[in-house]
């Protein structure tokens, strides 16, 4: 399962830019690596990767300079399990954060720790969501749980500290700053850049209230799925643009006397003073503008039924992709300085999401689900001199690859209990990397918010199984050739009989594989009930 791995030292010493200092064993230029990562960013919102919604022109600048994963996932699509996938190499069956309710074990050997170790300096500026300390960074500056969109508090080590602005302005300020003056030039870094955005409750910026006020989106081809020829987890789900996306925190409503609303009154309603208390007068200035002829038209309309979640759709929509527009703006920034200040040539960026979305295909928003749009994660690495220019990948890559091809990168040795596998022959576009022809997943929080039954699964590049449990015992089986939407369940047809079986066997070989079994999923199950 896991190819060879082609030493980091051979493959750097094989470039003649590069020499080695026989005396440390290591490469003298290791490359920095500026590790992007937005919140709930679906490959279908990247120009790059076909978007029929936007552009995104400064994401699209790696691709044309790097390589572009189209095959990309993660492991355990939610955040704070992903984030720790991220930074141990190992499923979360192992690192025990299986859900966000979880802390992250901070004594856990991460790629940032082994990077510092190895004489980087290290810096994780943005979203971290793990709940302990950030450890092994020299730098860091992160929000607190979620964060907020406007004028957002953050953990420092010296205590809290809130900044006044736009959240994904201000983690960008960070990045620049630390960029420019928080660096020991004597040493490569590694900067983790995380955002917040385009997260629910995709809370524009001052700078992006109006675009695609005129804008009719095209809409997904599932958008009313009845979910007929699925199971009982597809159903049940409470993530239905229809009846769970709320008026007032999700659509911008905003509540009639909201100076009145308590802490223990209904979400939607909290959900939108929460984002909305937090501006300044002038920020709420801005925000009513734009946003007061929208209700007005919302109450004038009076819509009901396929006309509501029509209009719901295009409200999404325009929330979730201005969010992107200040994402992308300021990556743009980021990239720019980069240019000028002369380290572009020997920085490895990586662009990803800590997991796929929903843009209202199923019917849904949110995550959670192997279904492909959730499964799925963007992934586009440029390393000018390694990668090249406009190269594109087909293998199955997931989440849990990355620590180890930064390790790899950096020449530095890999953990024995990291589970992924470098992408370095990727990048190098070997003819014959011996890639994994198989992913495994699983995801466990439930029950909770949105009510997404717990199941793993496996993907291969045609075929996807997946076994729903707990409350349930269901399988599902998609031929993605057949059924790239994923409509029907071939589970109980004969002619896919064989199929299965075969595909069950190889689950369970990829379960023993990675160390995933029934008593752990037993033993995720009564931590989490005995949480409730
Ligand atoms: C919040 C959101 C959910 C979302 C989770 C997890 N509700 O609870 O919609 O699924 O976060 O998201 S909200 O109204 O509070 O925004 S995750 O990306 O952090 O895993
Ligand atoms: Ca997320």
């Amino acid at each position: 399962m896991k190819h060879n791995q082609t030493a980091p030292l051979m493959f750097l010493a094989s470039l003649t830019s590069i020499s080695l200092s026989c005396r440390q064993e290591k490469p003298v230029l290791q490359p920095n690596i500026l590790f992007i990562m937005t919140d709930d960013h679906a490959q279908q919102a990247i120009s790059a990767y076909g978007s029929v919604l936007n552009e995104t022109p400064n994401i699209d600048r790696l691709a044309e300079e790097g390589m572009i994963f189209r095959n990309s996932f993660v492991t355990n699509s939610i955040s704070a399990p992903s984030r720790a996938v991220i930074l141990t190499g190992q499923f979360s069956h192992r690192t025990g954060l299986v859900d966000n309710a979880v802390a992250f074990d901070s004594s856990l050997v991460t790629f940032p720790k082994l990077m510092q170790a190895a004489g980087y300096q290290t810096a994780m500026i943005g979203k971290w969501h793990l709940k302990s300390e950030p450890a092994g960074f020299d730098y860091w500056k992160v929000l607190p749980g979620q964060g907020h969109y406007y004028n957002p508090d953050f953990r420092t080590p010296d205590g809290p500290e809130q900044i006044e602005g736009y959240v994904t302005d201000i983690i960008t300020d960070l990045a620049l700053d630390w960029l420019k003056s928080g660096r020991d030039n004597g040493k490569p870094f590694l900067l983790m850049y995380q955002h917040k955005a385009p997260h629910r409750e995709w809370f524009p910026g001052p700078g992006h209230l109006y675009l695609y006020n005129d804008v009719v989106f095209p809409e997904p081809a599932t958008l009313f799925d009845d979910y007929h020829g699925r199971g009982r987890a597809a159903r049940e789900q409470e993530m239905t643009l229809m009846h769970h996306m709320n008026l007032h925190g999700d659509l911008k409503i905003k509540p009639p006397e909201l100076d009145s609303i308590k802490p223990g009154d209904p979400w939607p309603v909290n959900a939108f003073k929460w984002n909305y208390s937090r501006m300044t007068p002038g920020q709420k200035a801005l925000w009513d503008a734009a946003y007061d002829p929208v209700q007005k038209d919302f109450e004038n309309r009076n819509l009901k039924g396929d006309d509501l979640l029509k209009w719901k759709y295009q409200r999404y929509m325009q929330d979730y992709l201005r969010c992107i527009a200040s994402v992308d703006d300021n990556i743009g920034r980021v990239l720019d300085y980069l240019e000028e200040s002369g380290l572009s040539e020997n920085t490895i960026v990586v662009y990803t999401s800590d997991q796929g979305f929903y843009l209202g295909e199923h019917g849904w928003y949110d995550k959670r689900f192997m279904y492909e749009e959730s499964f799925r994660t963007p992934l586009i690495v440029r390393w000018p001199g390694f990668i090249s220019p406009g190269s594109e990948c087909h293998e199955l890559v997931q989440n849990i690859d990355l620590p180890e091809t930064f390790l790899d990168a950096a020449g530095i040795k890999t953990p024995e209990q990291m589970q992924g596998t470098s992408l370095l022959p990727l990048f190098r576009q070997e003819e014959d990397a011996g890639w994994k022809q198989a992913m495994y997943y699983h995801y466990y929080e439930y029950p909770a918010v949105h009510m997404v039954k717990r199941h793993y699964g496996i993907r291969t590049h045609r075929y996807k199984l997946i076994h729903f449990y707990y409350d349930v015992d269901e399988w599902e089986l998609y031929d993605l050739e057949n059924d790239p939407l994923e409509l029907t369940n071939q589970v109980l047809n004969p002619a896919y009989s064989r199929r299965v079986d075969s595909l069950r066997i190889e689950l369970e070989n990829l379960r023993e594989y990675y160390g995933d079994s029934d008593s752990l999923n037993q033993l995720f199950i009564d931590r989490h009930t005995g949480r409730n």
